[in-house]
């Protein structure tokens, strides 16, 4: 436990300036009075939902296999979270999955209806100035001020978890197969990167198909920002991942650690419970429960020693949500502590929620994949909303995707 406070500590820092803090505040001066206008539409419904309301069905907008539910929650032998959710509150759950924050904004930006998305930092920032995001009702939530740590609870990125609930939070690195790389002294983003370190693996290696991630840790190998809002910068970025099209098997974020599971690949770019999650399926038992093969025998995660990203990812109710009262109540069932430590047990993210701590499997909390040591922590930066630069990030990775 004393190794999460300290970790803890680090992360209190590096939070507290995730995120750009735009939110207005109104106050009177010199005998001018501002107003605000009462809410309407959504927002008005949204304020007016009482806790455990519900007013319809869920249409949940979630990232692939990041809540146990089917198949897989039976596979890793934990509550099916929403097979629960509609036996508690007798509403029906409809998951679709998206595979990146951007292709998830394309959507809503063109008026699709989901009642819960969840999207990471930066991409809160979007979303409320281009006002696609309802303010959420405390009122109807109260695990979000009962359950959350308080260091996720006024990140930089959305002061007051005004519009967004922390859902998980992870890291960016690589997984790969043991002996297909030189870890002695900790791993380079240059076997990924760099011609000569990537040769022994050219075509068993795979890179995110995700603007910011995989430029942001282009960025880190090149030692910048991953938050830069240096246009030279971004673009040696581009053109290094450009270069890799000559040795690399596939841009994937969506079964990339199947991809390396499998033998398809040996080095991956990818997120931490993503790998973790697919070692431990891949491990074979025999009929008293005794491991008789174990995934991490096997393969590997590490935190580049250039750096990489830290990120939170969070529910948020966008405004083309037809059921605000049934959203809120989600949130709330996600946040209730033994739900959220069903999260981690299932997808091998570290949780924001403080009361899910004692529920959460030991071997987990230890893990320090999974919860970061203090000097790990030291190395990581979280994604900044881009403002202005968000379109030049995205036509550089169109470019280098070649
Ligand atoms: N399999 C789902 C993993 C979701 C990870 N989200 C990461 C976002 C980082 N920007």
């Amino acid at each position: 436990m004393k190794r999460i406070f300290a970790l803890l500590a680090v992360m209190a820092l590096l939070l507290a300036a995730c995120g750009t803090d735009t939110t207005e505040t109104t106050e009177a001066t010199g005998g001018t009075e501002t107003t605000e206008a009462p809410p309407e539409g959504i927002q008005a419904a949204a304020n007016a939902c009482e806790v455990g309301a519900t007013d319809g069905p869920l249409n949940l907008y979630n990232w692939t296999d990041y809540i146990p539910t089917g198949p897989l929650a039976e596979e890793f032998e934990v509550d099916d979270l929403l097979a629960k959710f509609e036996e508690e509150h007798g509403e029906e759950v409809t998951l679709t999955f998206f595979n990146s924050n951007e292709a998830m904004l394309a959507q809503i930006d063109a008026g699709a209806s989901y009642d819960v998305v969840v999207p990471s930092d930066y991409m809160v920032v979007t979303m409320r100035d281009a006002d696609l995001l309802v303010e959420l009702n405390r009122a109807a939530i109260p695990n979000l001020d009962a359950n959350i740590a308080e260091l996720f609870s006024n990140p930089g990125y959305d002061p007051g978890n005004r519009f967004s609930a922390p859902y998980q939070w992870g890291t960016t690195g690589i997984g790969y197969l043991y002996g297909s790389i030189d870890d002695t002294e900790g791993v380079s983003w240059g076997v990924l990167f760099d011609e000569e370190m990537a040769a022994p693996n050219a075509g068993f290696i795979s890179l995110l198909d995700d603007t910011r991630e995989t430029l942001g840790s282009a960025l880190k190998y090149l030692g910048y920002s991953l938050n830069t809002l240096n246009k030279d910068e971004v673009d040696e970025a581009a053109d290094l991942i450009l270069s890799t099209n000559e040795w690399i098997a596939a841009f994937n974020s969506t079964s990339y650690w199947t991809l390396l599971s499998s033998g398809e690949v040996n080095v991956s770019q990818g997120w931490n419970g993503d790998f973790l999650g697919e070692y431990d399926r891949i491990t074979e038992y025999d009929a008293d429960g005794e491991v008789t093969y174990s995934g991490y025998d096997d393969f590997g995660y590490a935190i580049p020693i250039e750096g990489s990203a830290a990120w939170v990812d969070t529910m948020a109710i966008p405004t083309t949500a037809d059921h605000p009262c049934t959203a809120q109540t989600f949130i709330n069932f996600i946040l209730d502590a033994e739900n959220g430590a069903t999260l981690t047990n299932f997808n091998y993210y570290a949780s924001p929620n403080e009361a899910s701590e004692e529920f959460i499997y030991e071997e987990i909390i230890e893990d320090p994949s999974i919860y970061p040591v203090p000097e790990t922590m030291a190395i990581l930066e979280f994604f900044l909303d881009l403002g202005d630069m968000n379109n030049y990030y995205a036509d550089a990775f169109t470019r280098a995707k070649g």
